[in-house]
């Protein structure tokens, strides 16, 4: 394959752009690749870049792109309304569609208010909860991810954790203080902390998407909900990755947990920028012009987002049977790469939930927090990557992140990918036996 255009491209951006790239896992930095892949254009589960080199696409666009590239209902949806005009800074029906189709499936969700991105949900789901309850600290776990504001940019996953490190720089002692961490799955932990500190919001990812994939115990969120709501504790669900995707309801409707807030983002845009928070309406009611709590935004509810979201959203909800064949196509593969990791020697442990899968390549039988996670071989994940990618499919470029099935990922395409896995994992067995 020739990478030409991709490099040339990658260049000019590197003097014109921090890091060449507009987030930085896209620079394919951990995976030691001399640029990234410059996209041109998608199609169903297949993305082309501008050296006309073709894709199977396991980044979906890190999760909105649940019904693949293109998909035919969203963008006719999309067009009837484009040539209308873009943005307008006052309401449309779009916005209200949207939101009343969330309110209608996300269990939790009684009022909702939209955002332009995931960050600014789960930076406003915050200070919600810290309005709510007048308490100042926060409590995250270790390697989940919650976006890029300054409260929940420590201990953090996803490209942090890619490029090695988890605190960003360039956030003041007071935050740092007020936001407390600690390791995924240690409830005696939390319980402790919850009884003996005042504390606003727990946020947690329901199923861990951003130090790859964690397998969540459902006893663990159970229990999050019960300490929650005895200290009178603001339970945040970041769904932003699993909300639409693992169940129609999201991670709260597969658990059957319900809690307070909950922040969206990805597929509700059907791959145009959005996000959103939502929840009691006891707790929304305090957001501007409501209360005091100010949220707002140019672009906030984009008639073309919403419509795309809306667009998509109704697919999921009139064919109901796509969560089940997308959790039987991602089996298909796990359980084929487990055989693939016997068959040439490769420690490999595989975690999957829904239409979600990580290959950790580490030789424990199962990765349940950051701890585990930061023990895989990131070698042995850089050999996978490229000669995934040398060989038409791309995968996340981190091993800390998660692959993503989309419904345009038929068997066609399920066996093409496990025949370059073969290779990959053939590499990775000689380069071990030497
Ligand atoms: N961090 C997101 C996936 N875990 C994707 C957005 C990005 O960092 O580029």
């Amino acid at each position: 394959m020739v990478f030409k255009n991709s490099i040339d491209l990658y260049k000019k951006a590197l003097n014109l752009i921090p890091g060449g790239v507009n987030s930085p896992v896209r620079a394919f930095k951990s995976v030691n690749r001399e640029a990234p892949i410059f996209v041109k254009k998608g199609q169903g589960a297949r993305i082309y870049d501008e050296d006309d080199n073709e894709y199977i696409d396991y980044i979906c666009s890190w999760g909105p792109l649940i019904l693949g590239h293109n998909h035919p209902k969203v963008i006719e949806e999309v067009k009837k309304i484009i040539e209308n005009g873009s943005s307008y800074g006052l309401p449309t029906k779009y916005e209200v569609d949207l939101a009343e189709l969330i309110v209608e499936i996300v269990p939790s969700i009684e009022k909702v208010r939209l955002t332009t991105s995931g960050t600014e949900a789960t930076m406003s789901a915050v200070r919600l909860a810290r309005a709510y309850t007048g308490r100042n600290k926060i409590l995250k776990f270790e390697g989940c991810y919650h976006g890029h504001s300054d409260a929940l940019l420590v201990k953090s996953g996803s490209g942090l954790l890619t490029d090695g490190y988890q605190d960003s720089n360039g956030i003041t002692d007071g935050v740092l203080k007020d936001t407390l961490t600690l390791g995924f799955g240690d409830l005696e932990k939390v319980e402790n902390l919850l009884r003996n500190e005042e504390v606003a919001c727990v946020i947690v990812e329901p199923i861990p998407a951003n130090m790859g994939l964690i397998e969540t115990h459902k006893e663990f969120l159970q229990g999050l909900r019960r300490i929650t709501e005895e200290t009178k504790t603001v339970l945040i669900f970041d769904e932003v990755i699993s909300g639409f995707r693992l169940a129609l309801g999201g991670a709260q409707e597969f658990f059957g947990i319900t809690p307070d807030l909950t922040t969206l983002g990805k597929i509700i845009g059907g791959g145009y920028p959005v996000g959103a928070f939502g929840g009691k309406r006891e707790i929304m009611d305090l957001v501007a012009p409501v209360g005091r709590v100010y949220h707002a935004g140019t672009l906030s509810g984009n008639p073309i987002a919403s419509k795309a979201g809306f667009a998509t959203i109704s697919y999921l909800k009139e064919n109901p049977s796509i969560y089940k064949e997308l959790a039987e196509n991602t089996n298909y593969l796990v359980d084929n790469v487990e055989k693939l990791a016997e068959k040439y020697g490769v420690d490999v442990c595989v975690n999957s939930m829904g239409s979600l899968f990580t290959i950790f390549f580490v030789d424990l039988e199962k990765v349940e927090n950051l701890e585990d996670s930061l023990k895989a071989n990131t070698e042995n994940f850089s050999i996978y990557f490229n000669t995934m990618l040398d060989n038409g499919i791309v995968v996340p470029p981190s091993q800390f992140e998660a692959h993503f099935l989309s419904i345009a990922h038929t068997k066609k395409e399920l066996d093409r990918t496990l025949e370059v896995m073969e290779m990959a994992f053939k590499k990775i067995g000689e380069k071990n036996a030497k």
